[in-house]
């Protein structure tokens, strides 16, 4: 179990700050930083902190904060208080930016978690583009839905926009991957106008009921005149209860094809926890071994790669994933041991001693899946519609 060595021929970093994960947003708020102590648990009793490049994510300045987000907000963002002090409240401005609501709330040290957040996130991008590292890991970023002059669904700094702008300074073209469950909305639209970022989520689907609503099939980028974008964005709408078989094969498919057409020199994996079985937000019935498939797939690309966490609302199975993930970024996958070390800490958090419970370990009795495979195939079969579009 403990004989983890580098992987041959390339590098991997782990970005990762402790200070991020004491951030709270309230008692019964979903989004729990601790879920990255859990995980950094997991990596480090495992013995794979030895493979990697470790650092310390830096918290990053306001000018990198403003590379995507605008003055005002950021300068609001900022008078979230730093300890228990009171603060000027402007309503209409909390209005405006979607602060201070049960999604988004301003809690203590607002402003230092979300910029350790994109701090952790650009090291991996300029890690990416010195090439001194090969696959960047940034299980504390992720957080998709922020936009530049709103918060939106627990994010409030798009720490992957600010990363992909990074990389666009050294990468003509960026693949963007989105397994969270929910819509990659706040990425989407930060690119919706230059063909030099594709962008695919993978998301459950039902507008109205679910979060954010967009995301459908036919939304592939504004078709507007002259719109370079158009066309480079895929969206999979997905229904409750996805499987790990149906998942893997719908998202090598896509990803397979995508690559093809697209030729993307650097890749931007979001891999949001909240698809796997058992999540509190989630629908789907994704195991650990499904949603790390994906992270394998893009690996074997064997392009530059950044990877992102984002959701996650059952901290025990993103610990899971995320450090199942880690080991495949490391190339250890295989010498792992299922059960988890007995020094871990926190050990007895995860119920079941293994890495991989099954659905009945996870669920009881898994969730009805209403995804046919007729509409699945139709899905691919538009992905395809829309890429001969693309032309690099
Ligand atoms: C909570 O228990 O669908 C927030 C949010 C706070 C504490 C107590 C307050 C109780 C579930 C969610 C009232 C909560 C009402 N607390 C929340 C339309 C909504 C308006 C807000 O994984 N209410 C909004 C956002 C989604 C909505 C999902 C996913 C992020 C990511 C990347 C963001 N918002 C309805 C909900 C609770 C809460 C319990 C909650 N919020 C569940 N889904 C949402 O993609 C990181
Ligand atoms: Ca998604
Ligand atoms: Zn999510």
């Amino acid at each position: 179990t403990y004989n983890i060595t580098r992987p041959k021929g390339y590098n991997v970093s782990f970005h990762t700050n402790p200070e991020m994960e004491k951030h709270h947003f309230g008692q019964t708020h979903p989004m729990k930083p601790w879920r990255l102590t859990l995980t950094k648990s997991l990596v480090t009793s495992y013995g794979m902190s030895f493979a990697m490049d470790n650092y310390v994510a830096r918290a990053a300045t306001y000018e990198e904060l403003n590379m995507f987000h605008s003055n005002d907000y950021l300068d609001y963002l900022g008078t979230a208080p730093a300890e228990d002090t009171p603060r000027d409240v402007d309503t209409d401005k909390e209005v405006k930016y979607n602060l201070g609501g049960s999604d988004c709330p301003l809690f203590y040290g607002l402003y230092d978690y979300c910029s350790m957040s994109a701090g952790g996130s650009l090291d991996a991008a300029r890690k990416i583009c010195a090439k001194q590292s090969d696959i960047a890991v940034s299980w504390g970023g992720g957080l998709h839905h922020a936009k530049r002059s709103e918060a939106s669904g627990f994010c409030y700094i798009n720490d992957i926009v600010l990363a992909i702008l990074q990389l666009l300074r050294c990468f003509p073209r960026v693949l963007y991957i989105d397994i969270d469950v929910h819509h990659g909305d706040g990425v989407e639209e930060a690119f919706f106008s230059t063909d030099r970022v594709m962008t695919v989520s993978f998301h459950k689907y039902q507008p109205e009921v679910f979060f954010p609503g967009t995301g459908g099939l036919e939304d592939n980028g504004p078709k507007s005149e002259h719109n370079p974008g158009a066309h480079h964005a895929i969206n999979v709408p997905l229904n409750d209860g996805i499987t790990d078989e149906q998942y893997e094969w719908l998202f090598q498919s896509i990803i397979g094809q995508v690559n093809e057409r697209f030729r993307p020199s650097a890749i931007a994996l979001q891999c949001g926890a909240d698809s796997l079985a058992g999540d509190r937000l989630g629908r789907f019935n994704l195991q650990v071994q499904g949603h790390a498939a994906c992270v394998n797939f893009c690996k074997k690309l064997g392009i530059p790669m950044i990877i992102f966490g984002g959701g996650g609302y059952t901290p025990r199975n993103v610990a899971r994933a995320w450090a199942f993930e880690t080991a495949i970024a490391i190339d250890c996958q295989d010498k792992i041991d299922p059960v988890i070390p007995m020094h871990t800490p926190w050990r007895d958090h995860f119920h079941h001693e293994t890495l991989f419970p099954t659905l009945e370990q996870i669920l009881g009795e898994p969730r009805a899946n209403k995804n046919t495979q007729k509409r699945l195939q139709d899905m691919v079969q538009h992905v395809t519609e829309q890429l001969r579009f693309v032309n690099f």
